[in-house]
């Protein structure tokens, strides 16, 4: 069984002059770009919407971060962000997407937004990696990028729903904190479901030492 590396939207639109910009979002792109040299399977997920997406406040007429009350529960309209080919929806450019097995496209659907990489915000509808990872023979992801109180939580959420065991990256992650609490409680909730924190350079070491055990079989 193998591990995977889920990098999640290091997106132009999330880091500091973007539309949606998280705080210090590009301050975690060093390490990324480790964790990416480090692991041969990584996928790269990004945020990747039509016009007029369900999630931008202007297709509803109201302002951006007020609620849909159209949703259950509630979802925040966000400000036009990821507009599919735009600049702002490019890779952060200090990215080394390069290195990256997979690229994976979410939040495609008008009507339906996806915060999480597995299934989208109905809960129900598959993205398809969860059936990519499984026919790789993935048991085990590593979950780092943006935001944590959003997409990366959801990702990681949805990873333990589905069986994966998840390692959440605490130092190559960041959060939008719209509400003082919104990381940490992520933090706690992603804790509470089972997924396991580390910091990159624990992962990186564990990761040098396996890849050069016999029992590996690599060398
Ligand atoms: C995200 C808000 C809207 C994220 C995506 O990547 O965390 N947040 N769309
Ligand atoms: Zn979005």
């Amino acid at each position: 069984m193998d591990d995977a590396l889920i990098v999640v939207d290091i997106q132009n639109d999330f880091c500091p002059g973007g539309v949606l910009a998280v705080p210090e979002g590009d301050s975690i792109i060093p390490k990324v770009n480790e964790l990416l040299a480090a692991y041969s399977l990584s996928i790269l997920t990004q945020d990747w919407h039509p016009a007029m997406h369900c999630s931008f406040a202007s297709s509803k007429g109201l302002p951006p971060f007020s609620l849909d009350m159209g949703t259950r529960p509630p979802s925040v309209l966000w400000p036009d962000h990821c507009v599919a080919g735009s600049q702002g929806a490019d890779f952060h450019p200090a990215l080394q997407s390069w290195r990256a097995r997979y690229i994976f496209r979410k939040g495609t659907r008008k009507e339906l937004d996806s915060y999480s990489a597995f299934l989208e915000n109905d809960g129900v509808t598959s993205t398809g990696l969860a059936g990519l990872l499984s026919s790789l023979g993935v048991d085990k992801v590593i979950v780092c990028g943006l935001a944590t109180d959003y997409c990366v939580k959801a990702t990681a959420l949805d990873a333990r729903r589905l069986g994966f065991e998840v390692v959440v990256v605490e130092d190559a992650i960041r959060g939008i904190g719209a509400s003082p609490d919104d990381i940490e409680n992520a933090q706690v909730q992603m804790r509470e479901e089972g997924c396991v924190f580390a910091q990159s350079g624990d992962l990186m070491a564990s990761y040098t030492i396996s890849s050069i055990s016999p029992s590996k079989g690599i060398i």
